[in-house]
């Protein structure tokens, strides 16, 4: 019925929601326990405390003192941070280092303010509530000039001002448009620019939350259907500082192994041992690298995970160590579902253990997905994680050494998509319902399946692909945006998804490369690779039923491109990893919306047709059919075409051509890249780092060089190789510095200096010792060969 006139009768009317609000009212009394300010209102009670002095936590809950156990999202403790305190009739200041809160009395209303006076937080109007119905809600004063970013994956353009957003884990095989909404990841987290600084706002709770972004009589509003209302403010005062605080706060992305960050491929399903083979032989003959292949859910024995068909796949371990020779991983799909079958092990292990989800009453809850009927594991008991980690032996000792998690939102085929919200979970001994977890479910099983596989591969880095997640996911999983399809509006939906991914803490994320469902075809294949070539996450992945989506699907022409995009990323590789590196580190994405660099810049702040590759590289990918011209905005300052050296001004738009074999990438002047060579997949040793400097006749760069083993977690210990290199020129004489850093040796024991840039050199410098004589030109660039 909601999908005909009758979702707008008018006897509907009455539904909307959000119309009772019931204020926290006016202050009563404050204590003061353990760093943290403890205020009793009228129709509430409000707990603020700091996690740093950037990061402030503010808890409110209608009916009793708020709980401050946070949710796993969480993973940082509070640091003991100092402030101070000054309190009147009227109200309180409470300063730390970077931010002031200035909390009115009657009505209850609070402020916040950054170090530099700025006013991120404000509640003139509305703040603090409940309704009668048990949602929390608050209300802050929004300004003209807010641009909102994150919310994790969504559709839509990026700036998300003026958008409704629900946070709810949900399988959506179609549609997926500008009004779908929620998906398959929560992340409640974003942030609010503002006249060029910026700051955080983290709604940490795991029911099902609603942000309202379209500006009401002057707020914004956001909104939880259970629990209470929990969330952070972080400082900023930079969009780069936020994602740091952010992810200070729910954790980093580990480094992944390098096999990961290559070219995928993927099918539902390749359903059999020799087709898998046969695959494999394509790509090694038509010198195609890969560096995963991954099984669908055919390859399990009646959808049973942990076994494999017998039949489809007599011999894993042989196939799995085959590949593995020619140099490529195998990925195995892993749902949660667990078949009712009581002569199956892990069913059988489950139920005798009680580690599956239960109603209060203690009945097993079951649900229908491809197992047919099927009981969950509940990942939010940390024996369950353990035990569903401990099971992923079957999979290491076969020599896999990473899984793809699908379904976990999770879904089930019924009219809700997803489990009884009745149903109970263990919560480490405080049992929610699914109700007020259902957004953690996914990210539970993620932890249990990344713990599990790190601790059988003894020291070797796994890889995870997941569906679902909460905030926090980026610790352990790589996030796909589900079931896209073959549409040209989806591949351009792609880049604003994925670029609010980023915003939200995921820096490791792609869409399927040439869509899901539907038939794809040649063209659109061809975009999308080149596109796919600079998602942080490259998969091809098709379903059933659609046209075959392999390079070679589509004729010579289009797999010719498609091999050559597909050879590009290992050319990039190294920077690529460079950069994967930095989202470690500081949790800022390796694929950036212009905004993140050039926030001062208005024309950036919904430019979503182009992003960046970490802060120097521009890329524009055509995104509709026969077509060869785009507009592409580059900002301040000049910029290189990457294929042709032409130079370009910034702060313009311009009119670029490409034909069906260009994918329009752009380099800042003054910046450098690495790269390495075509190899036919990362386990391939690097024999050609390089390291290209685009270069005007007069100025300085920088660049750090990054390598470490790829394969281990020596580089959390200092096994790294980091050189901090500065060029320094000025017409025909160039300077360059090294830095060496780190203990490791890459494979590579000497590397090549490109520099791009007509001038002639008379004069190269490198640490004041003269080295002109080992400069030559090739190309019309002057080469240069360093010793690491
Ligand atoms: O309901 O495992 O998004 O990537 O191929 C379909 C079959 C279940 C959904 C995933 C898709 C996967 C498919 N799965």
């Amino acid at each position: 019925m909601e999908d005909t006139s009758f979702a707008i009768h008018p006897g509907k009317k009455n539904e909307i929601e959000g119309t009772n609000y019931q204020d926290v009212g006016n202050f009563i009394s404050l204590a003061t326990e353990n760093e943290r300010l403890m205020f009793k209102c009228e129709h509430g009670f409000v707990n603020v405390e700091f996690n740093t002095s950037s990061i402030v936590r503010i808890v409110m809950n209608p009916k009793t003192r708020p709980k401050m156990k946070t949710s796993p999202a969480v993973v940082k403790e509070r640091d003991s941070v100092s402030y101070r305190v000054n309190e009147t009739n009227e109200g309180l200041t409470v300063q730390s280092d970077e931010l002031t809160l200035q909390i009115e009395k009657h009505p209850f209303r609070i402020k916040v303010s950054n170090n530099n006076g700025k006013t991120l937080v404000n509640e003139t109007i509305k703040g603090l509530g409940s309704s009668a119905t048990g949602e929390v809600v608050c209300f802050k004063d929004m300004d003209k000039n807010d641009h909102f970013y994150g919310f994790g994956e969504k559709t839509g353009f990026l700036d998300k001002k003026g958008d409704k957003l629900t946070m709810w884990n949900s399988d959506v095989y179609a549609p997926h448009n500008p009004e779908t909404d929620p998906l398959y990841q929560s992340i409640p987290f974003f942030m609010t620019l503002r006249d060029e600084f910026a700051f955080g706002t983290f709604f940490d709770n795991t029911g099902k939350t609603f942000f309202d972004m379209r500006d009401q009589e002057g707020t914004y509003e956001f909104r939880g259907e259970s629990g209470q209302l929990d969330y952070y403010i972080f400082a900023g005062p930079t969009m780069k500082e936020v994602l740091k605080q952010y992810t200070s706060l729910t954790g980093k992305m580990p480094l992944p192994p390098k096999w990961a960050l290559g070219y995928h491929q993927s099918r539902y399903s390749y359903e059999t041992e020799e087709e898998v083979r046969e695959l494999v032989h394509n790509f090694l003959e038509k010198e195609i690298p890969v560096d995963a292949i991954y099984l669908d859910i055919h390859y399990m024995d009646g959808y049973r995970v942990f076994t494999f068909d017998n039949d489809r796949y007599p011999n894993p371990k042989k196939l799995i160590q085959d590949l593995r020779d020619q140099g490529i991983r195998v990925v195995p799909i892993v749902d949660p579902g667990v078949k009712e079958d009581p002569e199956y092990d892990i069913y059988k292990e489950g139920v005798k253990n009680d580690f599956f989800c239960k109603y209060i009453e203690g009945n097993i809850y079951f649900g229908d997905v491809w197992p047919g009927n099927s009981a969950f594991p509940d990942f939010t008991n940390e024996y369950v994680r353990n035990w569903w980690g401990e099971k992923h032996r079957f999979y290491s000792d076969l020599g896999i050494e990473g899984i793809w998690n699908d379904m976990n939102e999770p879904a089930v085929f019924n009219e809700t998509k997803t489990m009884d919200t009745k149903v109970m979970h263990d919560n480490e001994g405080d049992p929610k319902t699914h109700r007020e977890l259902h957004n953690l479910y996914g990210l539970m099983m993620g932890e249990a399946t990344y713990e599990g596989m790190k601790k059988q591969l003894d020291g070797k880095r796994t890889f995870l692909l997941t569906r679902a997640g909460y905030a926090g996911v980026q610790r352990y999983g790589s996030v796909w945006t589900g079931d896209n399809r073959s549409f040209w509006e989806h591949l351009h939906l792609a880049l604003p998804m994925c670029m609010n991914l980023g915003l939200s803490g995921v820096a490791f994320c792609g869409p399927d490369v040439g869509g899901f469902a539907h038939d794809s075809n040649g063209q659109l294949l061809a975009r999308w690779t080149q596109f796919g070539t600079f998602t942080p996450y490259f998969r091809n992945h098709s379903a059933i039923g659609t046209a075959r989506q392999e390079p070679w699907s589509f004729g010579e022409d289009i797999e010719e491109i498609v091999k050559n995009y597909i050879q590009l990323r290992y050319v990039w590789m190294p920077q690529l990893y460079r950069l994967f590196k930095e989202a470690h580190e500081t949790g800022v994405p390796v694929m950036r919306p212009l905004v993140l660099e050039y926030p001062e810049d208005k024309k950036t702040f919904n430019l979503c047709d182009q992003f960046m590759i970490g802060e120097n590289v521009i890329v524009a990918p055509i995104m509709t059919p026969d077509t060869e011209h785009r507009v592409v905005y580059l900002p301040e300052g000049n910029w290189i075409d990457y294929w042709t050296e032409e130079r370009l001004t910034g702060g313009e738009h311009h009119l670029v051509h490409a034909d069906i074999e260009t994918l329009p990438i752009f380099i800042k002047e003054n910046s450098a890249v690495a790269h390495g060579a075509i190899k036919t997949s990362t386990d391939q040793q690097e024999e050609n780092y390089q390291i290209h400097l685009y270069k005007a006749s007069k100025g300085k760069a920088t660049y750090n060089v990054y390598e470490d083993d790829g394969k281990t977690f020596e580089y959390e210990t200092g096994n790294v190789y980091e050189n901090e290199l500065t060029f320094t020129y000025n017409d025909n004489f160039l300077e360059v510095t090294t830095n060496r850093k780190g203990r490791y040796t890459p494979d590579w024991k000497a590397f090549t200096l490109v520099i791009h840039g007509k001038d002639q050199l008379e004069k190269v410098l490198l640490d004041g010792e003269d080295i002109t004589s080992i400069a030559e030109e090739k190309a019309g660039n002057i080469i240069i060969p360093l010793k690491i």
